[in-house]
């Protein structure tokens, strides 16, 4: 798999209206897109830090996985994001590892980037993303 870097850091919260200024003030930066992923379930904010971003997850439905993760756990770190070269190839290599995959292909996330997740309870607890920033369609 070999990533490049830390893309992101998934933070669930409760409210991003809440959160945002927070960020804003600990990072010193403004939040630079929100963006709703339907397909998720979550409306996102961004903030850049370096190569990597912070991505807050506020849900949109209690019952999608941002949902039912602050229903079960609270507010807090969701999931670690890893850029990869090659998102189908480091899902084949994660597979063969006997890693679970949530998504066997890869899927559209936020700002176009093409992701895929592994399972937490394959990964040591840590809910895993693979992604890729390939500009083309799935
Ligand atoms: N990190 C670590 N563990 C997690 C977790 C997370 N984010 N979310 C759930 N779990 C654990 C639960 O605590 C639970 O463990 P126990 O069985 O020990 O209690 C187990 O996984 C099953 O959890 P669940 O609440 O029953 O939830 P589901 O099985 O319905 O779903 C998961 C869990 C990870 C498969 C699901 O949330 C998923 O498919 N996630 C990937 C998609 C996603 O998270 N999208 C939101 C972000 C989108 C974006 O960044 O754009």
């Amino acid at each position: 798999m070999k990533p490049s870097h830390i893309e992101h850091i998934g933070i669930a919260v409760k409210s991003l209206e809440e959160a945002i200024p927070y960020y804003e003030h600990l990072l010193g930066t403004t939040c630079y897109a929100i963006e709703e992923v339907k397909d998720q379930r979550v409306k996102t904010a961004f903030f850049k830090i370096g190569q990597t971003k912070i991505e807050l997850l506020e849900s949109t439905d209690p019952e999608g996985p941002v949902g039912k993760f602050i229903e079960k756990k609270g507010e807090g770190i969701h999931h670690i994001a890893f850029a990869v070269n090659g998102l189908e190839a480091s899902l084949e290599e994660a597979k063969a590892a006997g890693i679970k995959l949530i998504d066997e292909k890869p899927r559209k996330g936020a700002e176009g980037m093409h992701i895929a997740f592994l399972h937490p309870k394959s990964t040591f607890g840590v809910l895993t993303e693979l992604c890729e920033d390939k500009n083309s369609k799935i």
